[in-house]
């Protein structure tokens, strides 16, 4: 467990070094892909969001939402996510739009930077961008 901070120009870097960006989200994807058939359904991608936390932070929904209103909102971002509509997300439509939402997070974030509490095997984009910012720094 330990705390991060991040701003804007922490999850940009992160989003612009494109080499780490893809390995981050390829990984992220095969962990995800559970049934390893190459694309994420529904119930897959919906385990994204759970896992990143993003709902609570960042779509101003609240915790104590009903079930029925999350998978609503969840049915939403795949819709966003599966570009061609075919139901299932790919890899390239899924680092598409990770791409866009972690920018969209810089954007919120500004200059102002954030306090996140991490758990040190946290696989969350946040962290790996406040990582990368820190072995940028330390050489
Ligand atoms: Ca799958
Ligand atoms: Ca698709």
């Amino acid at each position: 467990m330990g705390v991060v901070i991040i701003d804007g120009s922490t999850v940009r870097s992160f989003v612009d070094d494109e080499a780490q960006f893809k390995k981050s989200v390829d990984e992220a994807f095969a962990s995800l892909d559970l049934n390893n058939d190459g694309v994420l359904s529904r119930s897959e991608l919906r385990r994204v969001f759970e896992s990143l936390r993003l709902i609570e932070t960042h779509f101003g929904v609240d915790v104590a939402t009903p079930p029925e209103e999350l998978t609503k909102l969840y049915d939403s971002i795949f819709d966003k996510f599966d570009c061609d509509q075919n139901g299932t997300v790919d890899k390239e439509e899924f680092r598409n739009e990770m791409k866009k939402i972690m920018l969209a997070i810089a954007d919120g974030l500004g200059s102002n930077p954030i306090q996140m509490a991490l758990e040190d095997d946290d696989k969350n984009f946040l962290k790996q961008a406040a990582d990368l910012e820190a072995s940028k720094i330390s050489g």
